[in-house]
């Protein structure tokens, strides 16, 4: 009976899958004054970040610093925020009103597989800061 053999071996898949969103965690950023607390998250595949206290911000992802093929994260001004992070890597993010004065942070989603693509991002100002602590972060995990 080949169907009785499909769904044997579908139950891994399964299994896996129930898993991942048994233990899928939410983890909280705290915009505080003009920064973002903790200003570096490491989540795994699967986990969600939720953004709080966001009077005056958002969040905007730095073109060239997530990884590849992941799409653009820029959320609604003033309003709190949250989003599932299914991709491994390194995400740099900004406050688009605030980058002038540092507001931003990094989540490191599993592994940083785009570390080296960080390390060689021609950076400046106040995503600069924010590149140097993930990478210094990255190369700690
Ligand atoms: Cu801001």
């Amino acid at each position: 009976m080949p169907k009785m053999k499909l769904a044997i071996k579908s139950i891994p898949a399964v299994l896996l899958l129930l898993s991942q969103s048994a233990f899928a965690e939410t983890h909280v950023v705290t915009a505080v004054g003009m920064k973002y607390e903790p200003m570096v998250v490491q989540i795994e595949p699967g986990d969600t970040v939720r953004w709080e206290n966001m009077p005056t911000h958002n969040v905007e992802t730095v073109d060239g610093l997530v990884p590849e093929g992941t799409e653009k994260i820029n959320s609604p001004m003033s309003e709190n925020y949250q989003h599932t992070f299914d991709k491994e890597g390194i995400y740099i993010y900004k406050c688009t009103p605030h980058i002038g004065a540092g507001m931003g942070g990094a989540i490191i989603v599993g592994q940083p597989t785009n570390l080296d693509d960080i390390k060689a991002a021609d950076v400046t100002g106040g995503v600069a800061r924010i590149v140097r602590k993930a990478i210094s972060e990255a190369e700690s995990m």
